[in-house]
C-alpha cells in the first residue's frame, strides 16, 4: 500500500515528467486520471486539490503538492537515491537550467489553456496553433541542443539520468506528436533516445498511463 497518489492526465507532459521521476526513485504510487479534454481540471473537487486547475497534483500522506518541477525536487529531497541532481552546485545549476528551459520557456506557451485562448480569443485555426507550438519548441530546443552538446554524455547532463532528462523526454514526445522537425538537434535527440531506454522512462510512457482512451 502506498500513500502517494498522482493526479494526472495520460498525455500531459507535466504528468509524464512526474511519473518518470517517481519511477526513477522506485516509488510505488497510485494514479488518479484527470480528464483534461472534458474539463475535469475545472471541477470543484479538483480545484480543491489544485486551485490552478492544472495537473499534476501529488498527494502524499494527506499533504498536497502542485507544480511538477517542485514535486520532483520534493521527491529528490525526500528520496535522494538514486539522485536526479549532480553533487556539485555548478552541475545542479546547469541541470536545473536545462529543466527550466522546458518547464518555463517551452511548455507553458503550448499548454491546453494557451492553445484554447489562441483559438477562442484570436480565432487561430489548427494550422496556426501547430505553427505556434513548433515555434516555441524550436526556440527552446535550439538552446538545449547547445547546452547538451556542451554538457551531455549518455544523458542530457553527463552520464547519469537527471532532472533534465525527466523534463526533456516528455517535451520530445510532444514535439513528435505535433510533427515538429527534430533533425537540427542531434545531441538532444541522442540524449532523449538514451533516456527513453531507461526502464523508469518506459514505464512512465503515456500509452501505459490510466485514463488513456
Ligand atoms: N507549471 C505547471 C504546469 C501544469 C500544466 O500546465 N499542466 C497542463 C497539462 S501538461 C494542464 O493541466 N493543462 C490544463 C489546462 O490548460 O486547462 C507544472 O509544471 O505542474
Amino acid at each position: 500500500m502506498t500513500d502517494l497518489v498522482l493526479h494526472g492526465y495520460w498525455r500531459s507532459g507535466t504528468s509524464y515528467r512526474t511519473r518518470i521521476a517517481l519511477n526513477v526513485k522506485g516509488l510505488e504510487y497510485q494514479q488518479a486520471p484527470v480528464d483534461l479534454l472534458s474539463g475535469e481540471q475545472h471541477a470543484a473537487a479538483y480545484l480543491a486539490l489544485n486551485p490552478q486547475g492544472l495537473v499534476p497534483v501529488l498527494e502524499a500522506g494527506g499533504r498536497i503538492f502542485t507544480q511538477s518541477s517542485a514535486i520532483i525536487e520534493w521527491l529528490e529531497e525526500r528520496h535522494p537515491d538514486p539522485p536526479l541532481l549532480p553533487r556539485d552546485s555548478d552541475g545542479r545549476a546547469i541541470v536545473r537550467a536545462m529543466a527550466m528551459t522546458v518547464a518555463c520557456d517551452i511548455h507553458p506557451l503550448n499548454n491546453v489553456r494557451v492553445l484554447n485562448a489562441l483559438a477562442g480569443d484570436l480565432g487561430a485555426d489548427d494550422k496556426a496553433r501547430r505553427a505556434w507550438i513548433g515555434r516555441w519548441i524550436t526556440d527552446g530546443f535550439a538552446a538545449l541542443e547547445q547546452m547538451i552538446a556542451l554538457h551531455g554524455g549518455r544523458y542530457a547532463f553527463g552520464d547519469s539520468f537527471t532532472l533534465a532528462d525527466c523534463h526533456l523526454v516528455p517535451q520530445v514526445y510532444s514535439a513528435e506528436r505535433f510533427a515538429v522537425p527534430l533533425e537540427a538537434y542531434p545531441a538532444l535527440m541522442a540524449a532523449a533516445g538514451h533516456a527513453r531506454e531507461h526502464p523508469a522512462v518506459q514505464a512512465a510512457h503515456p500509452d501505459l498511463a490510466p485514463g488513456r482512451p
